[in-house]
């Protein structure tokens, strides 16, 4: 069979109509996701695979995007290994006990079998998800180290991510050792996804904007490469994204990406001035226009469209996640609108 439009893309070759997905598409911006998630914690949705399969597919039937991302949470990982981390509404994740002593990454569980077992309610959503799904491609993911590290050590959802970076500096042994865990305990969530049947994976470094080039390569850059490494033998993309992170581009292309997301802030045509030539790249329509007139909506679609065009492949996508106010038929007729405009090989 032949591979869908969006997975030509990503591995570089263009298709005759653009492809797009939005990170955030399922989920509170959708009446169906709030109705079905009602008295079910968000943790608890993502080790349901039936609930976490539907709500999974839910965009893809409405909007039709060309791929689903699948549902699930950065810290899922963390919770299955046994951490006590809960999504508090309105706030985001929150960790019963922040790691930030050599005690504390002491005590960190051990990444064994008992973690491999507990991946199965993944594996199983993933199976169940692929079924429903058919020909459109399922996304997996996971978070990245240093973005995942950063709850764990916070405690939760932080501006300036100081404590953490504070560590890195302080305790370089310390947090290496902490990423490290991290490492692997998302990259083998990354790697379920994809024996399960996931065509595509995208890590997720949201927050890495915060670092230098000199910090990320010096405290980063390698164990985002070991969290990669957990799939890079086998026959999937690879996506590796961070907000606000222009200046780390051609770094987090080199942890082991095979392309890259690119936030609302930076160009897609002066993106590919700072990756190698051949990058496929995926991105990156500013949410902000979501809250717009549809002409400024549209106007804004073509400009990144042809900003893309250059790319080896583009797959669109918004600059960051859906927020959760978004009117979804306005998701839906942006879908229309990228499907109904002739792609770069046409
Ligand atoms: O109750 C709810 O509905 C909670 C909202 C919610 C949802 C729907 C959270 C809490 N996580 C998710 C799902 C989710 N999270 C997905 C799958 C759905 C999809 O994309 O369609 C994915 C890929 C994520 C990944 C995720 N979680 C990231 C990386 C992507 C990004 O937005 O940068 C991050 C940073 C998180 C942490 C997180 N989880 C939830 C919130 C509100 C946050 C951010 C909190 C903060 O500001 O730090």
């Amino acid at each position: 069979m032949a591979d869908a439009s969006l997975l030509q893309e990503l591995r570089g070759v263009r298709a005759a109509t653009p492809s797009v997905w939005f990170m955030r598409q399922a989920g509170r911006s959708l009446p169906e996701y709030r109705s079905l998630r009602e008295g079910t914690t968000m943790l608890d949705s993502c080790v349901r695979p039936e609930m976490a399969a539907e709500i999974t597919v839910q965009p893809v039937r409405r909007h039709r995007v060309d791929a689903g991302i699948f549902f699930s949470d950065i810290v899922v990982p963390a919770r299955q290994a046994g951490l006590g981390v809960e999504i508090q509404p309105g706030v985001g994740p929150v960790f019963d006990h922040p790691v930030r002593t050599e005690a504390d990454v002491d005590a960190l569980p051990p990444l064994g079998d008992d973690y491999e077992a507990a991946l199965d309610p993944i594996r199983e959503a993933v199976r169940l998800t692929v079924a429903e799904l058919g020909t459109t491609p399922l996304i997996g993911f996971a978070g990245a180290p240093f973005t995942v590290a950063s709850y764990m050590v916070e405690g939760g959802p932080s501006r300036d991510h100081l404590r953490t970076r504070a560590l890195m500096r302080s305790q370089p042994e310390v947090w290496a050792r902490l990423a490290s865990w991290v490492a692997e305990l998302s990259g083998r969530f990354l790697r379920a996804q994809v024996l399960a049947g996931a065509s595509a994976v995208q890590l997720f470094d949201s927050w890495v904007g915060a670092l230098s080039v000199e910090q990320y390569l010096a405290h980063v850059q390698q164990h985002s490469a070991d969290a990669l490494a957990h799939v890079t033998a086998l026959p999937v993309p690879r996506i590796h994204f961070g907000v606000g992170a222009a200046h780390l581009l051609p770094q987090m292309f080199e942890a082991g990406a095979t392309a890259m997301g690119v936030d609302h802030r930076l160009r897609l045509d002066h993106a590919l001035e700072l990756l190698p030539q051949g990058t496929p790249v995926q991105g990156n329509i500013d949410p902000a226009v979501l809250f717009t007139s549809e002409q400024a909506r549209f106007a804004e679609a073509r400009e990144v469209l042809a900003a893309g065009a250059a790319a080896s492949g583009h797959v669109v996508n918004l600059g960051h996640g859906v927020p959760p106010t978004a009117d979804p038929q306005v998701l839906t007729d942006l879908v229309s609108f990228l499907h109904a405009q002739g792609g770069a090989s046409a």
